[in-house]
């Protein structure tokens, strides 16, 4: 265990009815003894006075002592509720931290010593700020389930069966005048399949898991006056950005979070791009939509339907697509089809998506939100559904790798001394996720599972 004693303010900073300040460490008794005369009983809530060395009363709230084990960090941890003002926070905590051995907390330190006392691994860790940054109910549903342990268990299941398999490879190593046909029964095989399917459904849950989290940048980019500060506001379902029939209306580029069913997207509506303008507010405005658009998942290029004699729409998507490559991927919102329906795409966006838009009647929005979570793959569905970081996906893909790499050395060369340090290298990336580093107990695990008969 930590010898720092450590304190914070748990509560969000502002004025709020009650304010949490949390201490965890050894000094956590000395300080309950300090600020309020005596220690309160193990889990139970008291009302107590805390008091200033000078013994003026600061204010009144319920303290809380957990003794370690038993408490989120896993050493002893003292809780002060005070009133949620930040100055009478801010004494409080000052009072504290006068106190020897204790310092402030830095970020995050309190989650961390929980994961180092082993109260919870690496995913739950992540799953508790996940869950603090939640854009939607969705996304902090699938946080709480990562943080009940849900993603943990599921990489626990695939890992267990992992190291069944291993076994049963080394053994073929480690004693090969056993009468078991260990080439011949198939069972690698057969096994190493099933583990493989299972780790693609756990990687398809997992992607969805890091979609709910971190959501999508939409960048709306067009010419002046095509309409998307209209779209914007149809999209938001409010009037957030001014909208006028003269060009340049839009100078600054307007963030607004919302989510579609569920899925966070972060859109950017920007100033309408055009490659020569004498006015410096509205060329600084273009500078920073190109900034944007350099930062996009996703591009919404709105073209004026009613306006296609105008090769400049044309050329102004092309110069996006020369600058950004392709990396970042487009759809063409034909905005206005209430004024034409009789229209055709240029050549040049003819093989992107296209949704025909009116901002005026909100004729193609159902389309739109639809084509939106299409492309970020993100399906309604909320069932068995955990948070995940693009960390996790990272590992999975390379213990996924690992284990086709393992299946091939086997069924084409059954070449079983490969194949277990290809298994093994599937099983460090699982371990990396739930930021176990490389205990290897394979040993003991064969003498005690893989019984030779001897
Ligand atoms: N008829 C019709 N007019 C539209 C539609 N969408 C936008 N407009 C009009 O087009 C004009 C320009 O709309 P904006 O949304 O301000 O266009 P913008 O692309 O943001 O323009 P800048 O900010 O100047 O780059 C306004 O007069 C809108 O009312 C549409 O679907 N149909
Ligand atoms: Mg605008």
């Amino acid at each position: 265990m930590d010898k720092d004693t450590i304190a914070a303010i748990a509560t969000s900073l502002g004025k709020g009815g009650i304010g949490v300040i949390r201490v965890a460490g050894p000094k956590s008794i000395d300080v309950c003894k300090k600020i309020t005369g005596i220690v309160p009983s193990d889990h139970k809530a008291t009302l107590l006075k805390f008091k200033t060395s000078t013994n003026e009363i600061l204010d009144e709230g319920i303290t809380i002592f957990f003794k370690g084990p038993h408490s989120f960090t896993g050493d002893d941890v003292v809780e002060f509720q005070c009133h949620g003002g930040p100055v009478i926070m801010d004494m409080l905590l000052k009072e504290i931290l006068q106190i020897t051995d204790v310092r402030q907390a830095g970020p995050g330190e309190f989650t961390q010593r929980a994961f180092l006392n082993g109260k919870i691994d690496l995913t739950q860790a992540e799953a508790i700020i996940d869950l603090i940054n939640a854009s939607s109910e969705k996304a902090a549903l699938s946080a709480s389930r990562s943080l009940q342990g849900v993603f943990s268990q599921k990489i626990n299941t695939v890992n267990d069966k992992l190291i069944k398999l291993r076994t049963y490879v080394e053994a073929t190593i480690d004693f090969p005048d056993e009468s078991i046909d260990f080439i011949n029964d198939g069972q690698v095989e057969s096994e190493i399949e099933n583990i493989i399917q299972e780790m693609n459904s756990l990687l398809n849950e997992a992607k969805q898991g890091v979609i709910l989290q971190e959501g999508i940048k939409i960048v709306i980019a067009g010419r002046p006056n095509a309409g998307k500060s209209s779209l914007l506001n149809a999209l938001c379902g409010k009037d957030l950005a001014i909208v006028t029939n003269i060009e340049g209306t839009t100078r600054d580029a307007i963030h607004e979070n919302i989510d579609i069913d569920g899925l966070p997207l972060h859109i950017v509506d920007t100033a309408g791009l055009r490659t020569h303008t004498s006015d410096i507010v509205e060329q600084i405005g273009i500078n920073r939509a190109w900034n944007e658009i350099e930062a996009a998942d996703r591009i919404l290029f709105v073209y004026d339907v009613s306006r296609t004699d105008d090769y400049e729409q044309v050329k102004l998507f092309t110069d996006i697509q020369e600058r950004i490559g392709n990396n970042v991927d487009f759809s063409i919102i034909c905005n206005k089809i209430d004024l034409t329906d009789n229209y055709s795409l240029p050549d040049e966006m003819n093989t992107y998506p296209q949704i025909p838009f009116c901002s005026k009647n909100l004729k193609g929005m159902e389309e739109l939100r639809k084509h939106l979570k299409e492309c970020a793959g993100y399906t309604n569905s909320t069932e068995g559904l955990f948070s995940a970081r693009r960390r996790h996906l990272e590992s999975l893909e390379k213990a996924l790798s690992h284990l086709q790499k393992g299946q091939e050395l086997i069924n084409c060369m059954s070449a079983f001394e490969l194949c277990a340090e290809e298994l093994r290298n599937a099983q460090n990336n699982l371990n990396d996720i739930l930021g176990r580093f490389t205990a290897d107990d394979l040993l003991g695990k064969i003498f005690s599972t893989f019984c030779v008969g001897k």
